[in-house]
């Protein structure tokens, strides 16, 4: 067995005990909770496990604080998580009622349910114009995702971080990342025969047509599991609509992989169910940090302080730039710059649907995994990057939906609100035009040359588009900006950024791989430079 394979296994084993017990602290040692650790990482999302890895293989003492659960028990009905047709509490974070991406089918809202506020697995957070999707547990986002692994087009990187080293990112630390999260392709041959990839076929035809190219899409989803799936050898997922509020089956989410390799080490312990809400410098340089814990179900249970010399911000663009703009904001950390909690974007995502003809039926069995996308993004007018996305209702709907990803040069900033204590995202509605005007000069050609037309019923209303929500939420502490070009926050000695807010609000593809493949980089500079050095 490999080192990796053998701190794989030993960090699963503790995943998978600490879930048995109930415990909210995981390690493979007995750990107890320690009032300082050399290494302090808030989140557990992609940056936030790629720093845990490298700190623990290095011999440092790391503790991990998570929001969110452990997603690991499977509940009365026999699952961990909910598909997206019978959500219950465990699809959202203290929620009333589900708040789906698509808001009504045929103008009906039946795709939404009520359900009892608890720690649930997929968070909306809404700003107003804006709402922005993110995973809460022990993987951040790897939960729920749709575990699309694009590495971006190499022309388009030099163009968002002109200063980082493509040579080096595309030599070393993208083949690194995606061989760490376990991306894999679709055998070409099986996807022309799917049963549960007709809908993508269905669209890639009508994008042909209309001259556009489409290219798979890799994926951390085990595409010989789906094939399985469809054979009925094995227990579906993908296959059995589950997707956003998580996967039982099939997916390699970072706890199956680089936290589970991190744990594997010795030397890293998360717990969960912890939030941490504010950061301060002490006299010695050392951080403390006042961390919050609560029960599944939102009782607060008690609030203590922490300490560490070495502290990684890995909460997501979100998590990380709200805890930096209120340190900065109450005077915890006033050198913190007026770069902070600005350089925000959507990742320019806009989704649509289209109705089809009658006669090009989608299927009934639609993967949850996307495994297409309608690639225009060398078009210097409109780059569009449109992932062909299922629509896993069970039945035929005649629908084609897509998550559109577009080159939107609209930014906002984060301020904090010192009434409710938040950092608030300032961004308007018009700002999600030019998405939208992308996307539209693509699919109304689609339209057109197919003869078929939008869809006005899924988004609530009668628009055809939404840019009101995103799945990638990037920026906020962006790299060479809040931070030097390795995520070391400016004015701040050991203090890093780790996560989706180091990227100027644009990738042009879906974002994990991105944030997975910067973080192995800065954590590398970072561990020589400032920790073996030191
Ligand atoms: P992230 O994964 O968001 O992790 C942050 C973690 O920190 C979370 O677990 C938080 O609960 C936790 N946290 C935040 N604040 C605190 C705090 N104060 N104290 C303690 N814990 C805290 O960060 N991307 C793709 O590349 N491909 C896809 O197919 C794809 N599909 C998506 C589908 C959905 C429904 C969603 C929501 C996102 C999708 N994404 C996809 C985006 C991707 O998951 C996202 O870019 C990454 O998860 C962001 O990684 P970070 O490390 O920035």
């Amino acid at each position: 067995m490999s080192a990796l394979s053998r701190r794989r296994f030993l960090g699963m084993s503790a995943l998978g005990s600490a879930a048995a017990l109930g415990l909210t602290t995981v390690s493979t040692r007995a750990a107890g909770a320690a009032e300082h650790s050399p290494a302090v990482i808030v989140g557990t999302g992609y940056g936030a496990a790629v720093t845990a890895l490298r700190l623990g293989a290095a011999g440092i003492p790391t503790v991990m604080l998570e929001m969110g659960q452990l997603w690991n028990t499977p509940a009365e009905d026999g699952n961990i998580f909910p598909d997206m047709l019978n959500p219950d509490r465990r699809a959202m974070w203290f929620k009333d009622r589900t708040e789906a991406p698509l808001a009504s089918f045929l103008w009906l809202d039946l795709v939404n349910r009520d359900i009892d506020r608890y720690a649930g697995v997929l968070d909306r957070v809404n700003y107003g114009d804006m709402s922005v999707y993110v995973g809460r547990g022990v993987g951040g986002g790897s939960l729920v995702n749709g575990a699309m692994a694009v590495t971006p087009k190499r022309s388009y990187f030099e163009q968002i971080l002109p200063r980082v080293d493509a040579d080096e990112m595309y030599g070393r630390y993208f083949p690194l990342a995606n061989s760490m999260l376990g991306t894999n392709h679709i055998d070409p041959e099986w996807f022309e025969t799917s049963r549960a990839y007709q809908f993508a076929r269905v669209s890639r035809k009508a994008a042909h047509e209309a001259g556009f190219q489409t290219a798979f899409v890799p994926s951390v989803y085990d595409f010989d599991y789906m094939r399985r799936e469809e054979e009925q050898l094995v227990p579906r997922s993908a296959l059995a609509s589950e997707v956003i509020y998580g996967n039982n089956h099939g997916k390699s989410s970072l706890d199956k992989s680089y936290l589970a390799a991190a744990l594997g080490t010795g030397n890293v312990t998360i717990e969960t169910l912890t939030e941490v809400r504010d950061i301060a410098q002490q006299q010695d340089g050392t951080y403390s940090l006042s961390v919050r814990r609560i029960d599944e179900h939102g009782t607060v249970l008690g609030v203590r302080q922490l300490t560490a010399k070495y502290l990684f911000l890995g909460g997501g663009s979100l998590g990380s730039t709200e805890l930096l703009v209120r340190a900065r904001d109450t005077g915890k950390l006033p050198d913190l710059g007026e770069e902070i909690g600005r350089g925000w974007g959507t990742n320019g995502n806009v989704m649509l649907g289209r109705a089809n003809h009658s006669w090009d039926p989608v299927g009934e069995l639609e993967s949850g995994m996307p495994a297409l996308g309608i690639d225009n993004w060398d078009d210097p007018v409109s780059p569009v990057f449109a992932e062909i996305a299922p629509v896993p209702a069970g039945i035929e709907t005649f629908a084609s939906l897509y998550l559109a990803i577009t080159r939107n040069p609209e930014r906002g900033t984060f301020r904090y609100d010192p009434g409710a204590d938040r950092a608030v995202l300032q961004w308007s509605e018009s700002q999600g035009q030019p998405s939208i005007d992308a996307a539209k000069r693509v699919f109304d050609r689609i339209n057109e040359v197919n003869g078929t037309s939008y869809r006005y019923d899924l988004f609530g209303d009668t628009r055809a588009f939404e840019s009101r929500f995103t799945y990638h939420p990037l920026g906020g502490l962006v790299l060479g900006e809040a931070t030097d070009l390795y995520g070391r926050v400016n004015g701040y000695r050991n203090l890093y950024v780790t996560d989706g807010s180091l990227i100027p609000g644009s990738t042009g593809v879906n974002p994990f791989v991105t944030i997975t493949a910067l973080a192995e980089r800065n954590i590398d500079r970072v561990l020589a430079e400032d920790i073996r050095a030191a």
